[in-house]
């Protein structure tokens, strides 16, 4: 294809994302909702003995989730429909272990309703948490439960319109009859796939997303949106660390979802309060800030809603992303670079925020600088880079120079980039910024540079 001024945009490198995540990709922070028996009888694995009148909320109100999560700033809510111990949240009839067996709302409740009509009132898209291990299926163990999953899982993904994520947990033990099961997921995801093509699917290896490794929202300093799936599948995957920082040389576009509780559990715990902001802070910068989309668990208490202290704590870490990073530092600077592709690929195009236009180099540079001046001297401590992933992951190693007096001195390094990077540094004021790009497995292609202060978060990393 050619641009207005006759230069071809730099081909695709490697794997890239699809639309599908992409669009997802750049959500960035979405609220999981871990809600089921366990939050009645304060377990965190229920064993599928659990009856099903144990299941009875008293004040549900599913707007009231999706409004803390949209004021939060999240973008989508995915729901365990069926946790570990079986119950399912919607009458599901594939199962006799549901919401339709309760005295709750008289056997006609449905969350995965009213949960879906609530985030499409308030513009937030609906995903679905559904547990492969089952700890009550009286098939489960055996080939049929294959196909009781099946069936489940065509139920849930045909009835509450679009389906943005499907969570697959990769966790198996045994089911009722002391057996494990060997999981058909070519049948899981193919059916996944035909019912909601444009569902991003969760689970250890994707195969639209894959687990970060740890459950404290720390994605890898290094992390590759790239990962090597073959011979793996959900509970036989790689190592944490290769899930955590992903292989440059890997054959799948797998980004990296990093799921993290604000609570100390999963499900509601009487006794249990809120992370701090300041551990909020530090977990979206070690997961949205290294090139990852941060899924945090806010689990409903046994009213149905959300608690005050959480909803309290979201709004104020809403307010903080909003204080340090609605003013960019570097928008006003006068960008220019050791080369650019042509017209359409200036320097210039990584301080505008059009997600679509992006700096470009020749196909042979693969180590070019880009320098940010500025009339005044700014003050910062941390730097935005986005790399235009439509078009591959490139970048494995740069370094962040400022101009002290005559000088350049060496600020920050860093190896991969990807979607998003954001990189504390200490307190700078400088009238100049350079970024040397030093190792690329091709041209970079980059979006975005930008400069906040963040007068909020104090620890480090
Ligand atoms: C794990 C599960 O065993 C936990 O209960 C929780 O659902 C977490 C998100 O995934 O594998």
């Amino acid at each position: 294809m050619l641009t207005g001024c006759g230069v071809e945009p730099p081909a695709p490198y490697g794997p890239c994302p699809s639309e599908a995540q992409l669009r997802w990709q750049r959500m960035e922070m979405n609220m999981f909702c871990h809600f089921g028996p366990n939050t009645f009888s304060g377990r965190e694995w229920g064993d599928g003995t659990e009856p099903e009148d144990m299941f009875n909320p008293t004040l549900l109100d599913c707007h009231q989730w999706a409004e803390v999560a949209k004021t939060a700033g999240m973008k989508g809510i995915i729901i365990t429909a069926k946790h570990h111990d079986g119950f399912c949240l919607w009458p599901n009839p594939a199962s006799d272990h549901t919401v339709r067996q309760c005295r709750w709302r008289d056997g006609k409740g449905d969350v995965l309703r009213e949960l879906s009509d609530a985030c499409g009132q308030a513009g937030l898209k609906f995903g679905i948490y559904i547990s492969p291990w089952d700890r009550n299926a009286p098939t489960y163990g055996t080939p049929e439960y294959n196909e009781t999953f099946r069936l489940t899982l065509e139920n849930a993904l045909t009835q509450y319109g679009d389906i943005y994520e499907q969570w697959f947990d990769g966790a198996n033990g045994e089911g009722p009859n002391g057996r494990r099961q060997e999981y058909d997921w070519p049948l899981f995801n193919g059916t996944v796939a035909r019912l909601q093509p444009q569902a991003v699917i969760f689970s250890d290896v994707g195969p639209g997303c894959r687990w970060v490794g740890n459950e404290e929202g720390r994605s890898g300093e290094t992390c590759w949106s790239l990962l090597n799936t073959q011979g793996f599948e959900p509970g036989r995957s790689p190592a944490v660390d290769v899930l955590n920082e992903g292989e440059p040389d890997g054959t799948c576009w797998l980004p990296v979802e990093t799921d993290v509780s604000i609570r100390p559990g999963w499900f509601y715990h009487a006794d249990e309060r809120p992370k701090s902001l300041q551990q909020l802070l530090s977990i979206y910068y070690t997961s949205v800030g290294r090139n990852s989309l941060l899924l945090l668990n806010v689990p409903p208490d046994t009213r149905g809603l959300i608690p005050v202290a959480d909803s309290l704590r979201l709004f104020e870490l809403r307010k903080a992303l909003d204080s340090i990073f609605s003013h960019d530092l570097a928008r006003d600077a006068r960008v220019t670079a050791s080369s650019f592709r042509g017209r359409d690929y200036r320097p210039s195009n990584v301080t505008d925020t059009q997600y679509h236009r992006y700096w470009a180099v020749d196909d042979s540079c693969l180590s070019p600088t880009i320098t940010l001046s500025f009339d005044h001297p700014v003050t910062f401590n941390r730097i935005m880079l986005q790399e235009y992933i439509p078009l591959g992951q490139r970048v494995a190693q740069f370094e962040v120079e400022v101009m002290q007096g005559e000088d350049w001195h060496l600020l920050s390094r860093g190896t991969t980039i990807g979607y998003k990077r954001i990189l504390l540094t200490e307190q700078t004021t400088t009238t100049a910024l350079r970024i040397r790009f030093v190792e690329c497995r091709a041209c970079p292609v980059i979006n975005r540079v930008a400069l906040f202060q963040d007068n909020i978060y104090t620890g480090k990393l």
